[in-house]
């Protein structure tokens, strides 16, 4: 596994930029009464739809929540916050594939992940599945998984 320590943080900070600057012409747009049809009210919008955003905390070993659940085939947010005390990371894995024993971890069975985010740290990126099913979701670093680091995605049609 490729772990950069780097990149995580500088992809969130340019997330979060493009996320405040996606807000900026939709407050501006309220206050002035005025007419928000350009694309940035779609992006407003979405950050307001619940079900939509994931707030995930790891610690030493578990994740804030043993389900989360997102509708298949939209686009859907997840802030993942490291508050342990090291790295730690988010991977949903390919439908099918359930691990018992980190051991058992190849690379190719992520269907995505949110690479390694040192104590913390906090990054916010956003994923789309288009099957609906249940997706486990494991922290790929070696011995989290068998100290407890596992919970579920459900993707609902
Ligand atoms: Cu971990």
């Amino acid at each position: 596994m490729i772990v950069n320590r780097r990149a995580p943080s500088s992809a969130g900070k340019a997330v979060l930029v493009a996320l405040v600057l996606a807000l900026l012409p939709a407050v501006a747009a309220c206050d002035s009464g005025a007419e928000t049809a350009d694309a940035s009210a779609s992006d407003f919008e979405h950050t307001l739809v619940p079900d939509r955003l994931l707030n995930v905390n790891a610690i030493e070993f578990a994740y804030n929540a043993t389900q989360w659940s997102v509708p298949a085939g939209l686009e859907f947010t997840v802030t993942f916050n490291n508050l342990g005390t090291i790295p730690h990371e988010w991977a949903v894995l390919k439908q099918g594939v359930q691990l018992d024993a980190g051991s058992g971890f190849k690379e190719e069975m992520v269907l995505f992940e949110i690479e390694a985010l040192t104590e913390g740290q906090s990054i916010v990126q956003r994923f789309e599945i288009k099957d609906p099913g249940i997706y486990q979701v494991i922290c790929p670093l070696p011995g989290h998984l068998d100290a407890g680091m596992t919970s579920t995605l459900t993707v609902a049609e």
